[in-house]
């Protein structure tokens, strides 16, 4: 019998509450053959994630649930409260109760590795913290067992933005295929134009970087991501995107499908990324890339940075200072010097590689969470 697998996720804001969970679910389901319903409180978003999908079970989560039998594995993301009924139900489950996981927020503080996988202390049925992390003692971090076909291979043409409208304002053109994407290598030089993909929070740093890439006498092409990305940059335009302005290409993309976002990042010389699920893929795209954490209160994001950068850079070498130095001024601490940053990126380009290797070394999130529950059953 498949094992089964229910996923509870109560979404706070954007996206990665449910990219996270339907990233799990997907491979936990072809992987690992689980049978897996992903219950979401908002499930017109793995609609918009994964267009299709057929392979996992998606419920509608909207308070008590109706009757509903408690699955082998129960896997709460992100400490969401369960609904009253389903814990009773799990209570009353025999031989045993279900295993029962909070999957927590990625971090690479100390002190994660510590309370990765211990019991929750709380009365009752046992339940266990799962903490994603990026050193061994940690459950790891999302990634499909065969992630090189889909970030490669994937359709080139969904991974595009429509063409800039040229300055006579002549209309969209064709597609214009990020210009690393051409003969979909790698974009390995950095001398010459830049693709570059932007998916941030409301960052009053932008202005600033898009003044300099609009100033600086390099060919830019900005690839803007649908929702806050598009509403700063048309802000700082004055005007609908498409469009170019001197050396600076704005082109604007539809909310793509999770896997054709993947296969952009792979496909531009430099990423800025946010939040979660973005910032891991980003590294799996073994591309340069620039990461804005999602903000919290008294600048507990910070923590996570430092946390972060303390690790990611430390092998950097040249170039790791003016690195450092841009991601914290992208998230609010200090001034950007966007010139230093684009000559690191070779120096990070040729990091890349090496940070995978290590950040995948102690093995994949769900593979780890598989193990985990499956000595527990
Ligand atoms: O959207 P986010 O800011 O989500 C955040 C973070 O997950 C954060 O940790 C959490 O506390 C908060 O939500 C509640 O950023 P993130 O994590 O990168 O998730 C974005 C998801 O959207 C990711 O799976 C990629 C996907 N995506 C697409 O599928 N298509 C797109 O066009 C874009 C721009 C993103």
């Amino acid at each position: 019998m498949p094992v089964r697998c229910d996923i509870f996720c109560a979404v706070i804001d954007n996206l990665g509450d449910a990219g996270v969970c339907w990233r799990l679910a997907r491979q936990l389901a072809t992987e690992f053959r689980w049978r897996v319903r992903l219950f979401i409180d908002a499930p017109a978003l793995i609609a918009r994630l994964a267009p299709g999908q057929r392979c996992v079970e998606v419920r509608p989560w909207a308070g008590a649930l109706a009757d509903v039998e408690a699955a082998d594995v129960v896997l709460e993301a992100f400490a969401c409260p369960l609904p009253p009924r389903y814990v009773e139900a799990m209570a009353a489950r025999r031989p045993r109760p279900p295993v029962w996981i909070n999957l927590e927020y990625l971090s690479a503080e100390d002190w994660v590795a510590g309370c990765h996988g211990l019991p929750s202390p709380q009365p009752g049925l046992p339940k266990f913290f799962f903490f994603p992390g990026f050193v061994p003692g940690t459950g790891g971090l999302l990634r499909e067992k065969n992630l090189a076909v889909p970030m490669l291979a994937a359709n080139p043409a969904a991974a595009v933005s429509p063409a800039p409208t040229s300055p006579q304002g002549a209309g969209r053109h064709a597609v214009a295929v990020p210009s690393a994407a051409r003969d979909s290598a790698l974009p390995n030089t950095f001398d010459g134009p830049l693709d570059i993909s932007l998916f941030c929070y409301d960052n009053p740093q932008l202005p600033a970087l898009l003044a300099a890439w609009h100033d600086g006498n390099r060919p830019i092409v900005c690839h803007v991501c649908a929702g806050l990305p598009r509403q700063q940059v048309e802000r700082w335009l004055g005007g609908p995107l498409p469009a170019a302005v001197g050396h600076l290409t704005l082109a604007a993309l539809p909310f793509l499908p999770q896997t054709d976002y993947d296969a952009l990042l792979a496909r531009c010389h430099l990423n800025f990324v946010r939040g979660e699920d973005s910032f891991v893929r980003a590294q799996w795209a073994e591309r340069p890339f620039v990461w804005q954490a999602y903000p919290q209160a008294e600048g507990a994001h910070r923590v996570k940075l430092d946390a972060f950068l303390a690790r990611y850079l430390e092998k950097v070498g040249v170039g790791g200072t003016a690195a450092g130095d841009f991601f914290r001024a992208w998230n609010g601490a200090g001034a950007l010097d966007w010139p230093a940053f684009a000559q690191a990126l070779p120096a990070l380009a040729a990091h890349a590689p090496d940070w995978a290797r290590r950040i995948r070394a102690h093995g994949d999130l769900a593979t780890n969470l598989v193990a985990f529950c499956t000595a527990r059953l």
